[in-house]
């Protein structure tokens, strides 16, 4: 029976995860600490809410007299830190949470496991402290190339730099201390219960609500964009199996445009809904508009996963049609949970971001 904390289990990739746990394995136990910022929603984990194997602490990461006392209370054995501020966009505007928790709150956790794990001069056997990156850490790609695990860090947004100053911490308590860790860099995630900031729910989100579809610069940065799930289930196999102080990367295997995934979302909402629905005739090219562009902006990551392919045999098996038919749909159909992330603040963010621009 493992014992799992999770941070940030209400967010998008976090939620995902625990969904695919709860279901592979019945017997572990999670704890999900999560702050519920206006990316955490409890609505995307209704369905175990109930679940006795599962239980939700509302707190901050960045508060030790929080972790530790989850420490005393459970047995943890892996900690899978999700938890963090993730839009670059926001990062741009205001980075300050960014540092409190994706540096900080790294850092707390880190000293909370070492405290609850290292006995003396050993650490207790299968424990493991996992740290959820993100290709930005290695910067922007030219028309050419791969990240692999090799690649030099160079973060160009505040929001990678303080996920690429997370990563060292990380390393450190490996390199100093000998602790049990890995750190995943994963390119572009979509699917499910993802915030409409990024971009394909906010087009997904755009289209069905009439509004225009903000493409930045000239559209051709690139993105290498993996299903969720895919993403979730190289976890699970870096967390059970993955070296101790390794890195992993995952990638979709998968480069777009910006404009190319644009158009996509375009052509599969088109083709998912009847003729007779109201929101199929304003759904259309003519509703791009190449705006003002990210300041700063990556223009293309690209992931070389030979790595967890070789040692975990991990690929990613959701193919790119499959998988946006999927989340398209799922946004169809749960058109109250959109609804319900959209309303009120949303609207003052997207009127900053988007209008005011
Ligand atoms: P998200 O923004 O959807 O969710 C983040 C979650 O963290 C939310 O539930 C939020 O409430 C919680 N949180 C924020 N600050 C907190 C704090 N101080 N204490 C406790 N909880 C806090 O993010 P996501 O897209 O699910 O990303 C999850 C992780 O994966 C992040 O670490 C991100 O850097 C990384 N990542 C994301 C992607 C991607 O494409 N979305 C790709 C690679 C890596
Ligand atoms: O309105 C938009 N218009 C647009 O052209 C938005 C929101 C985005 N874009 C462009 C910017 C990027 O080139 O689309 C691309 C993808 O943008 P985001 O969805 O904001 O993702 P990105 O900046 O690539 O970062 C994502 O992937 C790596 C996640 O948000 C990070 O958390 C993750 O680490």
């Amino acid at each position: 029976m493992k014992t799992y904390l999770i941070t940030g289990g209400a967010g998008f990739i976090g939620s995902n995860f625990i969904h695919y746990i709860m279901k592979k394995y019945d017997d572990i136990f999670v704890i999900n600490l999560d702050k519920l910022t206006y990316a955490g929603n409890l609505n995307n984990l209704k369905d175990i809410e109930d679940n006795k194997n599962y239980v939700f602490v509302k707190g901050d990461i960045t508060d030790g007299k929080l972790v530790d006392s989850i420490f005393q209370k459970y047995d943890i054995d892996y900690v899978i830190n999700f938890a963090a501020e993730s839009h670059v966009d926001r990062s741009i505007e205001n980075p300050m949470e960014f540092i409190r928790t994706n540096i900080e709150g790294t850092f707390v956790l880190l000293e909370a496991a070492k405290k609850a794990w290292l006995k003396g001069e050993k650490w207790e056997e299968g424990k493991k402290f996992l740290q959820v990156s993100t290709d930005e850490v290695y910067g922007s790609l030219g028309e050419t190339g791969y990240f692999s695990e090799f690649t030099p860090l160079d973060p160009r947004s505040p929001y990678s730099s303080s996920k690429a100053s997370a990563d060292l911490l990380v390393k450190s308590y490996f390199e100093t201390y000998q602790m049990p860790i890995n750190i995943t860099r994963c390119s572009n995630n979509y699917g499910p219960y993802q915030f409409p900031e990024k971009l394909i729910p906010l087009m997904i989100n755009n289209c069905l609500s009439g509004k225009d579809l903000p493409v930045y610069g000239d559209g051709r940065n690139i993105r290498d964009w993996i299903y969720v799930e895919d993403h979730a289930r190289a976890i699970d196999l870096v967390v059970n199996k993955g070296q101790i102080g390794q890195v992993y990367n995952i990638g979709g295997g998968n480069e777009r445009t910006n404009i190319d995934i644009v158009k996509t979302i375009i052509n599969a909402l088109r083709d998912l809904l009847s003729d007779d629905d109201i929101r199929k005739e304003r759904i259309s090219e003519d509703k791009i508009k190449y705006v003002k562009d990210r300041k700063g902006h990556d223009r293309r990551y690209a992931i070389d996963s030979t790595k967890i392919k070789n040692e975990l045999g991990w690929r990613a098996m959701t193919s790119f049609g499959e998988g946006i038919e999927f989340t398209v749909k799922w946004y169809l159909e749960n058109s109250q949970w959109l609804d319900e992330v959209t309303s009120g603040a949303y609207e003052d963010y997207y009127k900053k971001m988007y209008i005011d621009r």
